[in-house]
């Protein structure tokens, strides 16, 4: 059957354009059958173009309500799609039905991509319940380009980055692990024991798994971590879709800084929250006055930061480490890093792409976005200086050494993961003997506010300097400075979502109340775009 057959199947919605957003194409589920269908098509090309090597695809929506779906590619090294196909795969998801094929050929003419080389492609999906019929819709699109294709079912993203790395490394000196998901929990459970060699009592968290596909996976590694690894799961009922990201999990309980719905905490005890897809992660507790205190991706950062730059100091293998946030970064989280551990901060714009790369410049790249999305990547050089440095060093060195090793396997170096982001926070802990008060110490949140404003276009809104300023509408930049002006250590931006049919508006100040009020303020001027 040839492309236009299988696309009767999958007519495209009239008056819609797909953007291929940050997070790849996201929307309502109903609206996204003809999208997974050309994705399909998309990435048997996009696997072609490199030569036959595996191309991943996810269906999530991640964060995102239940009646919500989307769908994303993975390149071979369990990076994000590079940028330059984003506008390959918009071009393709919006060509009308009657011109497809033409579409597809002048891709190929275009890309010059070898149409003989057979196509290899693997896909994971949530939990949501539009994931199998929208696989179905993928999958008739690998058929329609003859690929070869292996559906692993549900998985969280980070499993499916990994997956498509390791297919794709696999029998190499850059191999990366059993292409499976029984090999992923091999590698994380091998090196958090490496990690954490003498531990006098097991992990322990307690863990909002949203009711998403983390719940399982956790429980599934846990299983082979008895005795080092204590988990107490929460909102697990990944089996009832509507319970998905409802009052709980990462997004939830950053943006509205409070507890998940389910869980009543002792004082001081850490609880984590994933988000609907496992690849991001905040942590928070309660005090014993019972107020809630939130440890964001920020606090991630700058706990990671510390230990990684203390390794490598005693490491002394002349190792560059270096953060990458986003403009949501609290202030106070970069004042930080800059100030106390004397580490360079860079800012980017929001998504995970963004940060990914620029992290790449480092020896030792340490990324977070503040709603818990990151991960730490070792350079090649890196990782070879820590490989080949010689076994008869001091004591202190080799133990650094040997740490730095466990990490960069801890680490699930394709992708932000919640799970081995958990292990990671989790090993410092324990090694440093911290509870989360601790932790928190190191400095102080400014106070902050997320709000997100509806408005008829958000495509309106334009933004330059890593999001931090906008471009358009005109002069409404100028509105916002004028009032940020008027606050205590005030801070305050806008920017277009890039998931959600959304404006979101992020305001910090020195008070609660004075955040609270610079939101209303900046969001009131949105009324005019509703
Ligand atoms: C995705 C991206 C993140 C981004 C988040 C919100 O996360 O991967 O990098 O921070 O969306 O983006 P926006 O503010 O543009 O809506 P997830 O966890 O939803 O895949």
């Amino acid at each position: 059957m040839s492309i236009d057959d299988f696309s009767k199947d999958h007519p495209k919605p009239d008056g819609i354009n797909f953007g291929y957003g940050t997070a790849g194409f996201r929307m309502k589920a109903t609206l996204l059958d003809s999208v997974a269908f050309r994705v399909g098509i998309l990435a048997a090309l996009r696997s072609q173009f490199k030569k036959g090597q595996t191309i991943g695809v996810m269906i999530t929506a991640s964060h995102n309500p239940p009646p919500d779906n989307g769908v994303k590619l993975v390149d071979p090294l369990g990076s994000m799609l590079e940028a330059s196909w984003e506008v390959y795969a918009a071009e393709l998801a919006n060509a009308p039905d009657n011109q497809l094929q033409a579409k597809v050929d002048s891709l190929v003419s275009k890309l010059n991509i070898d149409t003989s080389v057979r196509a290899h492609v693997v896909i994971g999906r949530d939990s949501r319940e539009s994931g199998p019929a929208l696989v179905a819709a993928l999958e008739d699109g690998l058929k329609a380009m003859n690929a070869n294709y292996n559906n692993y079912g549900l998985l969280t993203t980070p499993q499916l980055h990994y997956i498509t790395r390791a297919i794709n490394t696999k029998g190499t000196p850059d191999a990366y692990g059993a292409p499976t998901e029984e090999g992923y929990y091999e590698k994380l459970a091998n090196a958090l024991k490496k990690a954490v060699p003498d531990l006098d009592e097991p992990l322990k968290c307690v863990v909002d798994c949203a009711n998403g596909i983390g719940a399982p996976k956790l429980r599934a590694l846990a299983a082979m971590l008895d005795g080092t690894l204590s988990v107490t799961i929460v909102n697990d009922q990944y089996k009832e879709p509507p319970m998905l990201n409802m009052d709980c999990g990462a997004d939830y309980v950053k943006t509205n800084q409070r507890l998940p719905n389910g869980v009543t905490p002792e004082p001081y005890q850490l609880l984590a929250s994933f988000d609907g897809d496992a690849d991001r992660i905040v942590f928070s507790y309660v005090d014993d006055k019972k107020a809630f205190h939130l440890l964001d991706g920020d606090k991630i950062a700058t706990l990671v930061g510390m230990y990684i730059t203390e390794l490598s100091k005693e490491a002394d293998l002349d190792l560059s480490v270096g953060v990458v946030q986003t403009a949501y970064a609290n202030g106070s989280s970069t004042k930080y890093i800059v100030d106390n551990l004397k580490v360079p901060v860079v800012c980017t714009p929001t998504g995970v792409k963004h940060l990914h790369h620029a992290a790449e410049a480092f020896d030792i790249g340490i990324y977070f976005e503040a709603n818990g999305h990151g991960t730490v990547l070792f350079s090649p050089a890196a990782q070879i200086k820590l490989q080949t440095a010689p076994e008869d060093c001091g004591p202190v060195q080799r133990r650094a050494i040997d740490s730095l090793l466990a990490l960069s396997d801890l680490i699930n170096q394709t992708v932000g993961d919640a799970i081995s982001d958990l292990l990671l926070v989790l090993v410092v802990l324990a090694i440093n003997r911290w509870g989360p008060e601790e932790w928190d110490s190191a400095y102080k949140d400014l106070p902050n506010r997320l709000d997100k404003v509806v408005v008829k276009d958000r495509s309106l809104f334009k933004t330059t300097d890593a999001e931090r300023r906008l471009t358009s509408p005109p002069g409404l930049q100028d509105k916002i400075d004028e009032v940020v002006k008027m606050f205590n250590q005030g801070r305050s931006f806008v920017r277009a979502s890039g998931t959600e049919d959304a404006v979101r508006v992020y305001a910090e100040a020195a008070s609660k109340a004075e955040a609270d009020a610079l939101s209303g303020r900046v969001s009131q001027f949105l009324h005019a775009f509703q």
